[in-house]
Formats: C-alpha cells, sequence, structure tokens
C-alpha cells in the first residue's frame, strides 16, 4: 500500500469515527435507530447493536480495509456487500434476535466476523 491510499485509508477511519460519534443516542421504541457499523481487520464495530422490537433499524455499513457485507439470515436475509472504502446503507424492522457476519470468501479470516443485533 502507498502512502497516498494509506492516507485515504486513514482518513476513511477518521471520517468513519466522526460519524459513530454523531449517532443519535437516545431513540423512542418502535422508531428509527441509526447505526454506523464499519468492517474492519475482520471485525465488526460495533460487534452488538442493541434495539427494541418493531424498531425500524437503520444500518450505514462500511468496508473499511478490503470488501466485506453485513450479513443476516433468520427473517432478515440481508447480505449487504461493501467494496473496500464504500458504504452501504439499508434498513430493517427489528423482528428478532440475530447474528450478522461477513459472507465473503476472498479470505479465510471472514468466517470469523460476526455480530450480534439484540432485539428486546
Ligand atoms: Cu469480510
Amino acid at each position: 500500500m502507498n502512502k497516498t491510499a494509506l492516507g485515504l485509508v486513514c482518513l476513511g477511519a477518521f471520517l468513519t469515527s466522526a460519524l459513530v460519534l454523531a449517532s443519535p443516542a437516545a431513540p423512542a421504541q418502535g422508531t428509527v435507530r441509526a447505526f454506523n457499523v464499519r468492517g474492519h481487520g475482520f471485525a465488526f464495530s460495533p460487534g452488538r447493536i442493541e434495539v427494541q422490537k418493531d424498531d425500524i433499524v437503520k444500518i450505514t455499513f462500511t468496508a473499511v480495509d478490503i470488501p466485506h457485507s453485513f450479513s443476516m439470515d433468520g427473517p432478515y436475509r440481508v447480505a449487504k456487500r461493501a467494496s473496500a472504502g464504500q458504504t452501504v446503507t439499508f434498513e430493517f424492522r427489528a423482528s428478532g434476535s440475530e447474528r450478522f457476519y461477513c459472507n465473503l470468501t476472498q479470505d479465510e479470516r471472514c468466517k470469523g466476523m460476526h455480530g450480534e443485533l439484540v432485539v428486546k
């Protein structure tokens, strides 16, 4: 990776952190809950998302280093892929707790990427 690319990655990480800090923190039940989730270093950050049943969960997912996906089975059936440095946004209604993971096969370590949607 050359210096320019490294600089861009660092800038991206900084901007994403700023977005995370700017996320609303005091939602009401059944309302839109927005989360910025990063896929980076074969981990999701945050790795745990907690919402209330029937909340509209809006995920802004950024793959920081290499392509990653935000995938969930169960009732959600979500598989959103983002290229390196790219962001995808999607939303769903929270119905039950579910694990999320990266379903890409480019690197074995993606199999170790998972997080948890906790619906109360
Ligand atoms: Cu991945």
